[in-house]
């Protein structure tokens, strides 16, 4: 007969939001620690769990983090370069928003895995360096420009920054598919929240019926989908297709010195409620490209977040009813 498994149930604590669900305690055994195993692998065990454990433990907090977060202070459509550098920026600002990503792709990082081409190495222009060294990240100083060694150092550390702040949850693998919308008095259009899916969902609507999304309200969305491309410029498009935006300007070719300066200066909130940076600006306002040079992408989310913020309490007031 197979040895019954004894669990060891933890004291429940709770999670730093509202509505917090249990967590256990972290502590470990001391009979089978890793320190204590070194050299005596044959002996060491896990501690035990039960299947049913780790499906509730995922099941429970996800479930709860769409409960808290259906209804959000601002949420931000994809974590490339730009909205994790909005996300760090916000929530480091303001602990007491609730703030949503959400990220088609299962990993986040964007286009900010490689420094341009496959390339490892990212270059950034001063004074772009001034968010590296807020964030954490090593650089070489070459006078004008920084370079960080592999561009994926920077995602990973902005990244576990961003995921470690108790006010973000990250929604990877889902799609925003559409923008909630409200019309003022006068008839004037303002962005209210985002319309949700699965991603894998959002890719089988042609051959699948009745899959209809989710939702999320918030007083203030900032999108940073990138250029358009299969999945970029989401919000944008959308502007266009509800006759909310006449038309969009379209990216224009590489010119590294016009286009950084072009997509920070013009990160601003384009219809109420809705605040666009990255280079899904460079969609609307036909702002050149700048190629493998990121310093925008992190200064444009820096200036994405003050928008924000600028807006924040007026939106709020407005989408309260
Ligand atoms: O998966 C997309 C990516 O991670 C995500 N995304 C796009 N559409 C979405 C949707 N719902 C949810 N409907 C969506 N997520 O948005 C993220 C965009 O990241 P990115 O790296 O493409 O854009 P960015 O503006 O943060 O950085 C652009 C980096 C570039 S492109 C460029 C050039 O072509 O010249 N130069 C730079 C520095």
């Amino acid at each position: 007969m197979a040895p019954a498994v004894t669990v060891n149930l933890v004291e429940p604590t709770t999670l730093p939001h509202k509505g917090g669900v249990p967590v256990g305690n972290g502590k470990l055994h001391d009979s089978n620690d890793v320190e204590t195993a070194d050299g005596k692998w044959k002996d060491f065990s896990f501690h035990p769990i039960r299947e049913s454990q780790v499906a509730r433990a995922m099941a429970r907090r996800y479930f709860n983090d769409l409960d808290t977060y259906a209804e959000s202070d601002i949420v931000i459509v994809g974590a490339g370069s730009c909205g994790l550098s909005t996300a760090y920026t916000l929530a480091k600002a303001r602990p007491d928003l609730k703030i949503a990503i959400i990220e088609a792709s299962v990993s986040p990082g964007g286009g900010a895995w490689l420094g341009g081409q496959l390339f490892s190495a990212m270059v950034m222009r001063k004074p772009a360096d001034k968010f590296l060294t807020e964030v954490g990240v090593p650089f070489e100083d070459e006078g004008s420009y920084v370079v960080v060694k592999h561009a994926a150092l920077f995602t990973s550390t902005l990244l576990s920054k961003v995921l470690a702040f108790p006010n973000i949850k990250l929604f990877n693998a889902t799609s925003v598919e559409d923008l909630i919308t409200r019309r003022d008095e006068s008839g004037g259009l303002r962005i209210a929240g985002v319309v949700t899916n699965w991603t894998l969902v959002a890719m089988h609507h042609d051959d699948q019926s009745c899959m209809d999304p989710s939702t999320i309200n918030a007083p203030v969305v900032i999108s940073t989908t990138g250029h358009d491309g299969p999945f970029g410029a989401f919000s944008v498009k959308r502007l266009v297709s509800m006759q909310a935006l006449e038309k969009l300007g379209g990216m224009r070719g590489l010119d590294m010195n016009t286009a950084e300066d072009a997509i920070v200066k013009g990160t601003r909130e384009i219809v109420p409620g809705l605040i666009v940076g990255g280079m899904e600006l460079s969609e609307v306002d036909g702002a050149n490209r700048m190629g493998p040079t990121f310093g925008a992408m992190a200064l444009s989310g820096v200036k994405a977040a003050e928008e924000a913020l600028r807006v924040f309490e007026l939106r709020q007031k407005q989408n309260a009813i």
